[in-house]
């Protein structure tokens, strides 16, 4: 167990990387289901497509955002919440490709989380200048099941503070096909995703894609 926190057989990456306490990067472990997801992104993008949301202090989200499952993060001028309505279409929002559920699902179980059951994915695609300005995630009705994030296309710097956003933050870059799971002591941690820059990736062209599976309800 120990040397699997930092070799595998293969002499390539490391199977974990420690973040924080309760956070861990799994690098390129959804590298091999990258297609499958893109895949069932694109039905699920045409029931609920991605749109810019308004922050409750009225500004357009420079991240473009859609979710799937039994309910969505939504914000406007109102707030940040859960809705099981997408407000865009009067429709549920779509349910869960398996492909999504089974590799948030089997990610969440590697980094020592068993049985996580999603109930919802948040997806967000960033343009080249897009960023997620620094915030907690705490929508969520309790906050002891972790948060699955995969990372696709254009690679992006990852910002993680900590409890408070005065304190200083790390800086990791997140490939195509990382997974970030997080949950314990840094459920509420700061996080954010600094402007994404300008390049091509051939799966997902100049943007990046992430998916993030919470239990919500
Ligand atoms: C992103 N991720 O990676 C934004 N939140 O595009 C998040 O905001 C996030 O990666 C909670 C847990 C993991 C995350
Ligand atoms: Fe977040």
């Amino acid at each position: 167990m120990l040397r699997d926190l930092f070799s595998d057989e293969s002499g390539g990456l490391p199977k974990y990387e420690f973040i924080a306490p309760g956070a861990l990067l799994l690098p390129r472990f959804a590298l091999d289901e990258a297609q499958a997801l893109m895949h069932s992104l694109q039905a699920v993008l045409a029931r609920a497509p991605l749109r810019h949301l308004e922050t409750p202090g009225g500004r357009r989200m420079s991240v473009a955002s859609s979710s799937c499952g039994k309910t969505g993060w939504v914000s406007d001028r109102a707030g940040y919440r859960y809705a099981p309505i997408d407000p865009q279409t009067g429709l549920a929002w779509p349910p869960m490709p398996l492909v999504f559920f089974s590799l948030a699902s089997r990610a969440a179980a590697e980094a020592g989380y068993a049985d996580f059951e999603p109930d919802t994915c948040l997806i967000n695609r960033y343009a080249p200048g897009a960023r997620l300005t620094l915030h907690q995630d705490r929508n969520e009705r309790d906050y002891t099941a972790p948060i699955v994030s995969v990372s696709l296309g254009v690679a992006a710097d990852f910002l993680f503070g900590g409890q408070q956003r005065s304190e200083r933050t790390l800086r990791m870059r997140l490939e195509s096909g990382d997974v970030v799971v997080w949950g314990g002591a840094s459920r509420l941690a700061f996080h954010g995703i600094a402007p994404l820059g300008d390049s091509i990736d051939p799966l997902t062209g100049r943007c990046r894609i992430n998916l993030t599976f919470r239990k919500a309800l």
